[in-house]
């Protein structure tokens, strides 16, 4: 069983070691379901089930896998969006069982119900890649391997720059996609520093439209909110807007703390209307690409692997923006 707990306890254990074991993507080779690098009949089939398009993060990690598991490097991939509707994931789900694919990615939406589909893959014999977000499930050993960032961690340092540079703040929390592991465990991790400051809590869903809805409700119920940590750089810059809307200064009246460190997000730390970034570096194509070779090929593969994140604050510059990838 691999439940939320029992995954932190990985973390720990083998997060630096699995990163650097997972070298840059090479094309693999050989094996009845290996990776050929061109011959049609060699080329590992993979069904991809990515969980929406919900925001800049996603666009970008969406980029990365499709340029990494490309037929060049010896993919055949098969790409379905589920616009953040777990029952177009759980389809997806079943007709990559019917396709009897090589291999199955996916980042689930959310935690919980997928025991049954999850099941279903177990029975079928085809081996699960976890990427970016959790499951928690009572199937046993559901995922051969996870490829994600430690979202706890993320949401702890943002609570330690509030710790240190706002420890009066009245803190609004504006939450991602309720029961997603991003959400859970950000909250978790920032709770656990300056829970005592949060005053008022809603979600955006992850989008920068449901951020600034989410935002625009909360200065009318918590007028007294002086900082909004927001789970990522979309739904902040939807509160940029609700913050404008009510007269007030974004950054100044009210501190905007986020996740993600998008191209859009580290642009309004150098305008001044962000005041820290905990950076989630979507950009992995390559490094779950080695992982689903290795996979495919019947390798020994770590059970984790953490992406690793930096964070930022105002005194980040536009060259450093303008650099960004994503
Ligand atoms: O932070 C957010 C996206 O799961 C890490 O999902 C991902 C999160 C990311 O919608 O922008």
């Amino acid at each position: 069983m691999f439940g939320r707990a029992a995954r932190r306890g990985l973390v720990g254990l083998v997060g630096t070691a699995a990163l650097l074991s997972v070298a840059a993507c090479s094309s693999g080779g050989g094996g009845e379901t290996g990776a050929g690098g061109g011959g049609g009949d060699d080329l590992i089939r993979v069904g991809f089930s990515q969980l929406g398009a919900e925001s800049g993060w996603r666009t970008a990690n969406t980029e990365s896998v499709k340029e990494s598991l490309t037929e060049e490097n010896g993919f055949d991939l098969t790409f379905v969006d589920a616009q953040q509707k777990q029952e177009n994931q759980i389809k997806a789900l079943r007709d990559f069982v019917a396709q009897d694919v090589d291999v199955i990615a996916f980042s689930p939406v959310i935690e919980t119900g997928w025991d049954e589909v999850l099941q279903e893959i177990k029975d079928a014999g085809i081996p699960v890649v976890l990427v970016d977000r959790t499951v928690d499930t009572t199937v046993e050993d559901p995922y051969v391997t996870w490829i994600g960032a430690d979202f706890e961690q993320e949401g702890t340092t943002a609570g330690e720059w509030v710790a240190a540079n706002a420890p009066d703040a009245k803190v609004f929390e504006l939450q991602g996609t309720l029961g997603s592991g991003a959400q859970v465990d950000r909250e978790e991790g920032f709770n656990a520093v300056v829970g005592d400051q949060v005053i008022g809590k809603a979600s955006g869903n992850f989008t920068r439209a449901e951020g600034k809805t989410a935002v625009e409700a909360a200065l009318q119920a918590y007028p007294e909110t002086t900082l909004i940590f927001s789970h990522n750089d979309d739904m902040g810059l939807g509160a940029i807007e609700a913050i404008e809307a009510a007269g007030k200064v974004p950054g100044k009246d009210i501190q905007l703390v986020t996740v993600d460190g998008v191209r859009d997000g580290l642009q309004a730390l150098v305008d001044k209307k962000f005041n820290y970034v905990v950076e989630c570096n979507p950009v992995f194509g390559d490094q779950l690409a080695e992982l689903i070779t290795a996979v495919a090929n019947g390798e020994d593969v770590p059970e984790t692997t953490i992406v690793v994140d930096e964070a930022f604050d105002q005194t980040i510059t536009q060259d450093e923006v303008d650099a960004r990838a994503y």
